[in-house]
């Protein structure tokens, strides 16, 4: 079997939760950086692979798969490697309820609602609509405070060790935790900003930390 190809540009949140995945289990995968944002002929070439024209996509071999958590599930339990989903129950439903929050709540109110606005605006130079984004932080504190209490008293948010929860949530954390309102709302996180600061530390976070930044 050939060795897998993640499609996605290394910036995306979401190509980079399952390339967490890939790096954290040692296997050896190849990253097309289609460029769907820039490029409309990749955008309509890659609806061959994602009917939904969201990124990332992944194939191995001739098995072809959309949805990062179908994709970071696939990935964990077709490989050797360290298990990455916990083997106890309520554990494991635990780990799926956060990447129901992350999906459902986190994605659309930090990154939707901040994230890329505020990374839109120091690109292009023109400012942020900051009402709608002054709109959007209660919907973003709740979920940094669920995610707060989802680690009280525990290291990672199921199991004993790093689980796909964990890996999921943290690219976001990475753009987040940069602007003000994520430092804002952090800074009222003591639990969440401690499993940041170790999850940065974390080989496969150092080596996928994406090339965009904010001016
Ligand atoms: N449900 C999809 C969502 C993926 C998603 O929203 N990806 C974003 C990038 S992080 C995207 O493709 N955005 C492009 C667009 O919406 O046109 C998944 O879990 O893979």
């Amino acid at each position: 079997m050939p060795d897998p190809i993640l499609y996605g540009p290394q910036f995306s949140t979401y190509v980079r939760s399952a390339r967490l995945a890939l790096e954290e289990k040692g296997i050896a995968y190849r990253l097309d950086e289609i460029d769907i944002f820039g490029d409309p002929k990749a955008k309509v070439a890659h609806l061959a692979r994602h009917p939904f024209g969201k990124i990332p996509a992944f194939e191995h071999g001739d098995f072809a798969l959309y949805e990062t958590s179908a994709i970071m599930r696939y990935v964990d339990e077709a490989f050797p490697g360290p298990r990455l989903q916990p083997s106890d129950a309520q554990e494991r439903a635990r780990m799926n309820q956060v990447f129901g929050i992350i999906d459902c709540y986190a994605y659309p109110s930090w990154t939707t609602g901040i994230i890329i606005p505020r990374f839109r605006a120091a690109r292009t130079g023109v400012a942020a609509d900051e009402s709608a984004i002054e709109e959007v932080v209660p919907r973003a504190r709740r979920c940094v405070n669920i995610l707060d209490k989802f680690l009280n008293g525990r290291e990672y948010f199921a199991g004993e060790g790093v689980s796909l929860a964990d890996l999921h949530l943290a690219p976001m954390c990475f753009y987040f935790a940069q602007l003000p309102e994520g430092k804002r709302l952090f800074g009222h996180a003591a639990n969440l900003t401690r499993w940041w600061t170790e999850m940065s530390a974390r080989p496969s976070l150092v080596k996928t930390t994406p090339a965009l930044t904010r001016k």
